[in-house]
């Protein structure tokens, strides 16, 4: 075996040993090595004959290891054309499986196209091991053909760098290259202590680049032809990992999980092995405590985190929850589905100041949202308390924040849920009446609207469905109109808020939704955010494929601008905002030979979402319909919530600030 082979062989198999089950690879020559170690192992985990899209849990043992093992987990592969597709099919099935995702592509502009994958990554804390295949040193430099400076290419967006060392035939590599193996897995998946993320690792690779002559003829990395290697390749003879992180400090037993609120999902979470528990595992620091306060709400950002203590916390003091649908934290008594109509409502927020918030996971996507955590009008929140996200990772994006914390206990006489709150009743009359009269709205419109389709989706997906929320307008849309649910887990890329790579990620949420045994799927994206990421429908014979339905909500354009300020300047506006594009998605979807349907009429949406397979659904709407609607909407409810608090009073703020 050469040295080359040899490296990508044990990287391989010791990345398994740590829990990888999925790897996504563009194709190049540099890279071939792990190209063909992936690929090797991926087949040997196969029952003869089975499609490449099982489940990558448990499987029969790989023949690549070099030396032999025992029978290990199956490992999938998927292959992209595109490196910015296939660098967002991971972060889609490393953000649904919590699980770290192995990234492979040659040397050159390949890498570069990982980027944005990658920035996304950092931000909401998916892990990614990204391996970017390079030319040794003694060709750097050189005018070597497709060698460009790949060392730290993703600067600070990445946990750790690594480059490691050019494989050579010697003792001591197989331990070197375990244990570098081992450093990306924890660095990447948070079990070294730090918050999860992406890692890279740059890898030289002298030629020969594929199996020695006379080894394998398949081009498997081979089994026979190891002996040759100056020392066993093997890992550890029990199979497991060459360095194994100790687990975090036990659990404060005042952090029981929450029974009422399992967790969206029953995946693996990284780092622990549980997902329902405390807020952060991760933390041996003290709880905070927050002092009981009738006027307190909890927020809940973008973010993947055990929400039920959370929510328990909400009910015993009676606050009501603005959650976002990503936070997956929409449901039970006190979630409200109107909460951002109650914000933009003309007095409402200026009645309704909150003396304690409580936020978690990243919030940001509505003003209102802001405005209340900034507190305008009127002064600032007494107490912010902001529950971090993971090690040294928090939100305040109003910086507010008196306090942050990655637990939290509630202290002093509390009411319980059994005592009706005057503060949570309004907050929840208020919210019954915006939500009844956007209804109104919506229900009397004929043509079939984003706010309804979004509202009507979030209702019409069974339990056990994964929901992918694209950026720009289907997130917000949810997010107005969203009635309070449990059994459906929403996802959305809300850490650099990108239209990039929404198909990708969809398709790798879906896959890895599907393996762990979930149901079935639905990404909801504008056009230009499926027209971005269109590569991302064009998948080899062989690839795994998911059930999921790409509704494209087609407004022939950014809709999102309608609403905003750039919609004042009508003579520039439709170009260099609008962004019209004219394109034919059914020919896009016939080009990638997806079945493609209409629906037109809301009553038909299930009979839309029924088939089976990956597939998509177009839904043409109007930017300037939309914009109007949505002013309609916003008007509605305003009035609906103002009128609806005006005449029970609530009670009197006190003088002090409430703390
Ligand atoms: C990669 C990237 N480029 C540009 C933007 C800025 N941007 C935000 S929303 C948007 C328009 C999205 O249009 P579409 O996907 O059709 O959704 P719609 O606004 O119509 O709902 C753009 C260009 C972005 N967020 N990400
Ligand atoms: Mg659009």
């Amino acid at each position: 075996m050469n040295p080359s082979m040899a490296f990508a062989t044990v990287f391989t198999d010791e990345l398994v040993r740590c829990g990888l089950r999925e790897a996504v690879l563009a194709p190049g020559s540099r890279s071939a090595p792990l190209a063909l170690a992936l690929h090797d192992r991926a087949e040997a985990g196969r029952p003869r004959g089975s499609a490449p899209r099982g489940d990558p849990g448990a499987g029969p043992a790989s023949r690549g290891d070099p030396g032999g093992r025992p029978p290990g987990p199956a490992l999938r592969l998927h292959v992209r054309i595109d490196e910015r597709s296939a660098a967002f099919l991971a972060l889609g099935l490393a953000k649904a499986s919590r699980r770290p995702v192995a990234l492979v592509c040659t040397s050159g502009t390949a890498a570069a196209h990982f980027h944005p994958a990658v920035i996304e990554a950092d931000e909401s804390g998916v892990p990614l091991v990204v391996l970017t295949a390079d030319r040794p040193p003694e060709l750097r430099g050189t005018g070597a053909n497709q060698t460009i400076d790949q060392l730290k290419l993703y600067g600070a967006a990445v946990r750790w760098f690594c480059e490691a060392g050019v494989p050579e035939a010697r003792p001591g590599m197989a331990g070197y290259w375990r244990s570098l193996a081992c450093h990306a897995w924890a660095m990447a998946s948070g079990e070294a202590g730090g918050y999860p993320g992406p890692v890279h690792v740059n890898v030289p690779l002298r030629d020969p680049l594929v199996p020695d002559v006379g080894g394998d003829a398949d081009g498997r990395a081979g089994d026979a032809d190891a002996a040759a290697w100056p020392e066993p390749l093997v890992g550890r003879s029990d199979g497991s990992p060459w360095t194994s992180f100790a687990p975090p400090a036990a659990i404060s037993p005042a952090a029981p999980p929450s029974r009422r609120y399992p967790a969206a999902s029953t995946e693996h979470r990284c780092g622990s092995s549980s997902t329902d528990g405390p807020l952060m595992r991760w933390s041996g620091l003290e709880p905070a405590r927050v002092e009981w306060t009738e006027r307190g709400v909890v927020v809940c950002g973008d973010g993947d985190y055990a929400c039920g203590p959370l929510l328990e916390l909400a009910e015993a003091a009676g606050w009501p929850v603005l959650a976002e649908p990503s936070s997956n934290a929409r449901r039970g008594p006190n979630a409200l589905s109107a909460y951002g109509y109650l914000l933009d409502a003309p007095g409402f927020a200026a009645e309704h100041r909150p003396d304690v918030i409580v936020s978690a996971g990243r919030p940001g996507l509505s003003r209102g949202q802001l405005a209340l955590l900034r507190g305008t009008p009127g002064p600032v929140p007494a107490r912010h308390v902001v529950l971090a996200q993971g090690p040294g990772r928090w939100s305040d994006p109003a910086r507010t924040a008196t306090c942050v914390a990655a637990d939290l206990r509630l202290a002093g006489p509390t009411p319980g849920p059994e005592i009706p709150s005057a503060w949570l009743a309004s907050w929840k009359q208020a919210d019954a009446a915006a939500r009844h009269a956007a209804d109104a709205v919506l229900d009397s419109a004929s043509a079939l609207s984003e706010p309804r389709l979004a509202r009507d989706l979030a209702a019409a997906l069974p339990d056990g469905a994964l929901l992918w929320a694209a950026s720009s307008l289907p997130v917000r849309d949810l997010d107005l109109h969203m009635a309070p649910r449990a059994g459906v887990r929403v996802l959305a890329s809300r850490g650099a808020s990108g239209i990039d790579g929404l198909v990708s990620s969809a398709i790798g949420a879906a896959l890895a939704h599907q393996a762990a045994g979930g149901g079935p799927a639905v990404g909801i994206l504008g056009d230009l955010a499926f027209l971005h990421d269109s590569p991302g429908l064009l998948l080899g014979p062989d690839e795994p494929r998911p059930d999921l339905c790409l509704l494209v909500v087609n407004n022939d354009g950014g809709g999102i601008f309608s609403d905003l300020e750039q919609a004042a300047f009508p003579g520039p506006f439709e170009r260099v905002f609008g962004t019209p594009h004219g394109a034919d998605i059914s020919r896009l979807a016939g080009a990638a030979r997806l079945p493609y349907a209409r629906l037109e009429r809301a009553e038909d949406l299930p009979q839309a979402l029924a088939g089976r397979g990956l597939r998509v659904v177009e839904v043409r709407t109007e930017r300037a319909a939309g914009a109007g609607l949505r002013a309609e909407l916003r008007a509605a409810a305003a009035v609906a919530a103002v009128a609806a608090v005006a005449a029970p009073s609530l009670p009197a703020r006190p003088a002090s600030d409430g703390t």
